[in-house]
C-alpha cells in the first residue's frame, strides 16, 4: 500500500503554511483585495452533505461604508492521512465514551488541530452564477442534439457564462506557477497540469489534478475533431508519466476524463484517483479521454453528430431554455 507520496507535496504545504501565518492567513493573490477568512460573515448554508463532511456557505464580507460583497465559503473535513492515524489513538486527549453495549462501543475524539484540519475554499468577490452552483437544486437530464447546442446551448454560454481568468492565470503563470506538476509548453499541442482547487495534496486518496490546454479556441468536447487528436493524445500519455512519476500512481488507477457541459468554457481534463468517487465522475457527465479519442479517430465530426445528456439544475436560465425550446 503506498502510504507517503514518491515526491514533494508535502515540503511545499508546509512553505505555504509558513507564508501564510507570515500574513495573518491573509489571502493576497487575484483582483481581490487582501481579506482572511474572520472577515467573512456567514449569511446562509447554500447545501450540506453529511455523508462527504461538506457545507457550502453564502458569505459575505462587508466593507467600510457597510455594504456587504458576496462570497462562497466550501468547509470540508479533509480525509485521513495514513502516517497521523495512530496518533489519533495515541495522542491524550480528550476521548469520551458515548455507549457501551456488550463488543460494541463508541466514543468522541477531540484531536488536537494538527490531526483535525478543515479545508476552506473561498470565492470572493463571488457572482451570483457561483451562488447558485452551490445551491441545493432539482437537477434534470438534457438529452442536446447538435442541433440544440447550436440553436440553445452555444447562444446562452456566449452570452454568459464564468469567467476563465483563473485559467489564463495558471497558462500565463501569474498564479499558482509553484504548483504545476508538468508542462509541454506548445502552444497548439501542449498544455499545464496542476493539481485541482479540490484536492490538498496531503493524500493520495482523493487525487485530483487537472490539464488546462494552453489553445485558448475549444470550449468543449463540443468543439472537438481530429484536428485535435495530438494535443488530446499528448495530454493522455504526458499526463500519466508526469502522474506516476511525482505521485506514484499508475495510469490504471486514474480516471481520466472531461465533463460535458463543463463549468468553465475552456479545454481541460480531469485526472482522479480511480478510487475516488468524484464529484461530477458520474455517468451523466464524465467522458473518459481515451473514449474521446477513439470517437475522433473513427469519425473527426463525432461530437458535432451525436446527442450528448448533461444535468441542469431547475433554476438554471439554460433550463428555462430547454423548457421553452419544448425539450424538456
Ligand atoms: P469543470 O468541469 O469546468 O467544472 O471543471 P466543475 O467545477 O463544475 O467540475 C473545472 C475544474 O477546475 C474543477 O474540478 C474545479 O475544482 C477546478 N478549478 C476551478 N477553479 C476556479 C480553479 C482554480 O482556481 N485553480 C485550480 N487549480 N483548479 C480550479
Amino acid at each position: 500500500m503506498r502510504d507517503t507520496m514518491a515526491e514533494g507535496p508535502q515540503p511545499k504545504r508546509k512553505r505555504e503554511e509558513e507564508e501564510e501565518a507570515k500574513n495573518g492567513g491573509a489571502v493576497t493573490q487575484g483582483a481581490a483585495a487582501a481579506f482572511t477568512l474572520s472577515d467573512l460573515r456567514v449569511r446562509r448554508i447554500l447545501r450540506e452533505s453529511a455523508r462527504d463532511k461538506i457545507v457550502f456557505l453564502h458569505a459575505e464580507r462587508i466593507g467600510l461604508s457597510g455594504e456587504g460583497t458576496d462570497a462562497v465559503v466550501i468547509l470540508e473535513k479533509t480525509p485521513f492521512q495514513e502516517e497521523k492515524i495512530p496518533d489519533l489513538l495515541k495522542k491524550p486527549m480528550n476521548a469520551e465514551l458515548q455507549m457501551h453495549n456488550d463488543i460494541y462501543c463508541t466514543f468522541y475524539l477531540s484531536p488536537p488541530p494538527e490531526l483535525s484540519e478543515i479545508k476552506a475554499t473561498v470565492v470572493y468577490p463571488a457572482t451570483e452564477k457561483h451562488i447558485q452552483k452551490y445551491l441545493r437544486q432539482e437537477v434534470h437530464l438534457i438529452r442536446e442534439t447538435w442541433e440544440d447546442y447550436k440553436n440553445i446551448t452555444l447562444p446562452f454560454i456566449q452570452s454568459q457564462s464564468f469567467s476563465i481568468q483563473w485559467v489564463y492565470n495558471i497558462l500565463e503563470k501569474k498564479a499558482e506557477a509553484d504548483r504545476i506538476v508538468h508542462e509541454n509548453p506548445d502552444p497548439s499541442n501542449g498544455f499545464v497540469l496542476v493539481p485541482d482547487l479540490k484536492w490538498n495534496q496531503n493524500q493520495l486518496e482523493d487525487l485530483y489534478l487537472i490539464a488546462l490546454v494552453h489553445r485558448r479556441d475549444i470550449k468543449s468536447l463540443r468543439d472537438l475533431t481530429a484536428e485535435h487528436l495530438p494535443l488530446l493524445r499528448n495530454v493522455l500519455q504526458e499526463g500519466k508519466e508526469a502522474i506516476v512519476k511525482r505521485f506514484g500512481v499508475p495510469s490504471s488507477q486514474l480516471r481520466i476524463y472531461l465533463h460535458y457541459q463543463p463549468s468553465y468554457q475552456h479545454l481541460h481534463v480531469h485526472f482522479t484517483a480511480l478510487g475516488y468517487d468524484a464529484p461530477g465522475s458520474s455517468v451523466e457527465r464524465a467522458h473518459l479521454l481515451a473514449d474521446v479519442i477513439d470517437n475522433l479517430a473513427m469519425d473527426s465530426m463525432y461530437y458535432q453528430k451525436r446527442a450528448l445528456t448533461f444535468p441542469l439544475r431547475a433554476d438554471e436560465p439554460l433550463f428555462k431554455k430547454f423548457q421553452e425550446a419544448g425539450k424538456v
